[in-house]
């Protein structure tokens, strides 16, 4: 990426050491698009630092950036048993930012930030904050930053004696344009520290599930790309020697019928053969022929975000399919040998011993590749499901164990739902454990503080090594 001194310059910031490392696809696309824009950009990558002070040496100094961009991928790993809270640090990065460039504003943005932006910007400090798509949004607030404008854009928070005020995003704001063209450099980078590259297919979801933040900060409409443009990306990051990919689409079969036709893109470029890639796919869009399309274009392994077996846990969850449709999408993945993954939440409003009980035995019988079982549902604040809980006045359990009723807490810090008749039951985690048995393929993380910390990657290792095994 180039720098000349003359121009508006932008210091893109990945704050995420977070393990598994993933590759900040964000800001290749983003990289890109000011590069089109004729803005110098520079990537301080702090993924790999020991920590985040270490990499902010006074070489540093050398260049002065029009602003400093902070992307918030992550503010949490939403996980009850072993909550890890990210923007402390974060907060730590935005001071010592301000204090090494002065004169750039810093500018928050991201999937977590934009699920709740006005509760990260103040928590952060920031000076700006930029909700949804970057591509377009990113150039024009520099632009306008350079011009001495101020920047009027829609989706951008600022701060203003002390408050936070904020222009509605639009539906534009929240992006139409995803671009082929990237850098790989980054993404060879993780590649070769084990870490999967990203592509995006679309964005957003129009499924509405209670505790879901994709449909906050993605959009609930969805913005499907020209298959033959993911197609493209794809074939350049093989010329690159990156092989091993995962699908960043919320879900990559909403709609099926894209999903089909970017299979079908793949398939036609010749590009089946050359890559392994995995995705999420919702069980409410699963057929036969899709699953022999993943198959035909190289995809190694799928997770389903399923959250319950229980056809009653399915509608509180507002998930969109039933339990029939769980069983079908399984069958079709063991009937064509593609490896797959169902998770499953327990604890949601409704919950009880028997509704778990059934999750759990209906979740052995679908004999997934994998399956991972954790307890405790995040509530984040502009979910139907932080809704529901603030109209029933119900308590949250934030990251310490202590109980608060959900009308006193803002949800940026960690804060989970577990229904009482799981909570107060002590033998919850045993009789879990007794349910799955010897069943090695479901892994539980249980209500017990002394829990593993869960990770995806956990999880994905598992699938990923059934699939070498294969
Ligand atoms: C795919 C995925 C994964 C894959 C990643 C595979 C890979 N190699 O990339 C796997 C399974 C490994 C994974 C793991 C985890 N994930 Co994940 N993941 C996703 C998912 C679906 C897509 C992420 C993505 O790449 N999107 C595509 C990029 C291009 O979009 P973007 O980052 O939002 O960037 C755009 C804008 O936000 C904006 N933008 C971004 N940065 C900036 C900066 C500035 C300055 C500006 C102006 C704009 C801007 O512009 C960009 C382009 O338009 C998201 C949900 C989602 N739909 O985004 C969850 C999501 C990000 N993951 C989440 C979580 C919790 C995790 C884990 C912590 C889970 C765990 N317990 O282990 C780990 C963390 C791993 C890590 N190191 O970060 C949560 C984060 C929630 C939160 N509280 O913030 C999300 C939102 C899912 C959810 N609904 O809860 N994940
Ligand atoms: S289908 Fe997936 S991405 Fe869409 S709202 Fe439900 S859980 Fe979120």
């Amino acid at each position: 990426m180039s720098v000349s001194l003359s121009r508006s310059g932008v210091l893109l910031v990945n704050p995420n050491r977070t393990e598994p490392v993933v590759a900040p696809l964000a800001l290749d696309y983003l990289a890109t698009a000011l590069e089109d824009s004729e803005i110098d950009v520079q990537v301080l990558d702090l993924c790999f630092s020991a920590d985040l002070e270490s990499q902010l040496q006074p070489s540093q100094l050398d260049w002065q950036p029009t602003c400093v961009g902070i992307s918030i991928r992550n503010t949490d790993n939403s996980c009850y048993s072993g909550t890890e809270f990210f923007l402390p640090e974060v907060r730590e990065l935005v001071r010592s930012l301000k204090r090494i460039y002065p004169k750039a504003p810093t500018l928050l943005g991201g999937s977590g930030f934009s699920a709740m932006p006005a509760e990260v910007m103040k928590f952060c400090q920031a000076d700006f904050g930029l909700v949804g798509d970057g591509e377009d949004a990113l150039p024009q607030f520099v632009t306008d930053l350079s011009a001495g404008v101020a920047p009027a854009i829609p989706g951008l928070l600022w701060c203003s004696q002390g408050e936070v005020r904020w222009t509605h995003p639009s539906r534009a704001a929240r992006g139409r344009r995803c671009r082929t063209r990237r850098d790989t450099k980054m993404a060879l980078r993780y590649y070769e520290h084990g870490g999967i590259a990203g592509v995006e297919t679309k964005r957003g979801c129009y499924h509405s599930c209670i505790y879901c933040i994709d449909p906050v900060s993605k959009g609930n409409e969805v913005r499907l790309r020209d298959p033959r443009d993911v197609g493209a990306e794809i074939e350049h990051l093989v010329r690159s020697g990156i092989t091993v990919l995962h699908m960043c689409d919320s879900e990559f079969n909403v709609p099926e019928q894209h999903a089909i036709e970017v299979c079908q893109e793949i398939v036609s470029r010749g590009l089946a053969e050359a890559i392994r890639w995995y995705c999420y796919l919702t069980p409410a869009e699963t057929s036969r022929p899709l699953i022999r399309w993943l198959k035909r274009g190289g995809c190694a392994g799928v997770v389903f975000c399923t959250e319950h077996c229980d056809d009653v846990m399915l509608r509180v969850m507002d998930k969109g399919f039933c339990f029939s449709d769980v069983q079908s999408a399984s069958r079709f993945c063991r009937e064509l040998s593609l490896p797959f993954l169902h998770s499953v939440l327990l604890g949601a409003p409704e919950e009880d011993c028997s509704t778990a009980r059934r999750c759990i035995e209906r979740l052995k019988s679908l004999e997934a590749t994998v399956s991972k079982a954790s307890v405790g549902v995040r509530v984040y604040p502009y979910t139907p499901l932080a809704s529901l809980l603030r109209s029933r006045q119900s308590d949250v359990i934030r990251s310490n164990g202590e109980l608060a009723p959900i009308t006193t807490c803002d949800l940026l810090e960690p804060a989970f739902f577990v229904s009482d008749k799981i909570s107060s039951d002590s033998a919850f985690d045993a009789n879990v454990t007794r349910w799955i048995g010897s069943d090695e393929r479901v892994v539980y993380h249980g209500l017990s503080s002394g829990s593993a910390k869960p990770s995806y990657h956990y999880d994905w290792m598992k699938l990923a090594s059934a699939v070498n095994a294969a």
